[in-house]
């Protein structure tokens, strides 16, 4: 190979010899970089102080989570209907009694509770909650959440908005609930999979929609998506997909998402979510604990990416065997960006599975992790569980390059953790674009 010059940029990305690290300083080299790295949570069902009640905090909440109550009910004799007929505090009580004192907190979401309380100095096995109760409720929101933030090493983190909820809608119809750490997101739901049910709150609104989506629909979703763009200024749109979505077919959802959603996003810059794989309320009984999990055909994936090159897709995929085939589809669709370990894939046996094969096929372009948290306090532990099974898949990582005859700096693991926490989330929105 003949000599080249090395220009600017390429002495800046060039690992100087000075710059190597020893194989032995690696992993805490990776650790530091993790530590240190505020990350981007780029999906939860958090909500800024403005939301009041929508946003979640507390032990009452934190423990009356869905991913909770769905273990409660397989450690007591209480059924959902008597569950149901309880207040939020005896709910919480009666999951800490079964969770936590009559059993071992050995699962993620139990876990999850221990680490919050250690993080605030509580007990974690007091036989009662009323100290964690006087904490929580002695605590000013707003102060709260920079405490959350700054524990749990989260900069910004972006909500699901519907603009169509009849909790949430005045509050964005009244303004100013701006807030520098909470981005807005446009969730579609009820226009994509709900339109049936949902298509005459938009004629409510005075947009003039039918129940088949057709004549002037497609142009009045659009002119609503304006109107709430204008409004929320989204990072993105979003929609949560079964595992039975496929696209194209003759369904509203194909015909709402390919000719009014998908044109919109682009007409805004704005990336559009897929999050696909859910099995709504297979057990119904447990309200919001009672979906669960299908494998989806992402040929339907396959279609959109191809079809709609100008189109930025973030996906998640809600089944363990829906993951490797997404990462080969990333590879042949480079406006398709894989994100997170979705739900049920957030546990760290499937987190190290699905972030070393993502490693091994894309590199760094890809976004690992989403909190999905639903009550502020969440984050702290489900970013600490991040950084704890990223760390040795990371080290893994350069440590083959080595072994390979390559080295690595301080300074690219540090380029390697920003791409993947935050530079390519913000590269794909307007989120540092001022
Ligand atoms: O559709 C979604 O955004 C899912 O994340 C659901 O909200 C689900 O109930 C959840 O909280 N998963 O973590
Ligand atoms: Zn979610």
């Amino acid at each position: 190979m003949g000599a080249t010059s090395l220009n600017p940029s390429d002495l800046k990305n060039k690992v100087l010899p000075a710059d190597l690290l020893a194989v032995d300083q690696i992993h805490s080299a990776v650790e530091g970089t993790l530590a240190a790295t505020p990350f981007i949570d780029i999906h939860t069902h958090l909500f800024s102080p403005a939301f009041g009640k929508l946003g979640l905090w507390g032990i009452d909440e934190l423990l009356t989570y869905h991913y909770l109550e769905a273990e409660f009910f397989r450690s007591s004799n209480t059924t959902p209907e008597q569950y149901w007929k309880l207040s939020k505090r005896e709910r919480a009580d009666a999951i800490w009694r079964a969770l936590f004192v009559g059993n071992s907190p050995i699962s993620e979401s139990t876990r999850g509770i221990i680490a919050v309380l250690q993080a605030f100095d509580l007990p974690t096995d007091a036989s009662a909650l009323e100290e964690a109760r006087e904490f929580f409720n002695a605590q000013s929101i707003e102060q709260h959440i920079r405490k959350v933030f700054e524990i749990a090493g989260v900069s910004d983190v972006v909500m699901t908005n519907d603009p169509l909820d009849p909790e949430e809608q005045p509050v964005w119809l009244k303004g100013d609930q701006d807030h520098e750490q909470f981005h807005a997101v446009l969730r579609l739901d009820r226009i994509l999979w709900g339109w049936p049910k949902h298509w005459q709150q938009l004629a409510s609104q005075g947009y003039a929609v039918d129940e088949k989506a057709s004549g002037k629909s497609i142009g009045e979703v659009r002119r609503f998506l304006a109107d709430w763009h204008k409004r929320m200024r989204p990072l993105y749109m979003a929609v949560s997909l079964t595992d039975a979505f496929f696209y194209p077919d003759d369904s509203i959802t194909s015909k709402i998402l390919g000719e009014a959603v998908l044109p919109s996003c682009r007409e805004f810059g704005l990336p559009m979510s897929l999050m696909i794989g859910v099995r709504r309320q297979v057990n119904p009984r447990l309200r919001l604990a009672g979906d669960a999990v299908g494998r989806a055909d992402l040929r339907a994936l396959e279609n959109l990416c191809r079809s709609f090159p100008e189109n930025r897709f973030l996906v998640s995929v809600l089944s363990r065997e829906n993951q490797h085939e997404l990462c080969v589809y990333a590879r042949k669709f480079n406006n398709m960006m894989p994100f997170g370990c979705w739900w049920f894939m957030n546990n760290p046996s499937i987190v190290e599975e699905i972030t070393r094969e993502r490693i091994e096929l894309l590199g760094t372009t890809f976004i690992p992790q989403h909190s999905d948290a639903r009550v502020l306090e969440q984050v702290i532990y489900k970013w600490r569980n991040t950084r704890r099974t990223l760390a040795p898949i990371l080290t893994n990582a350069y440590k083959l390059i080595y072994d390979d005859g390559g080295g690595i700096s301080r300074r690219h693991i540090q380029r390697d953790v920003n791409r993947l926490f935050r530079s390519n989330f913000e590269n794909w929105t307007s989120l540092r674009a001022g």
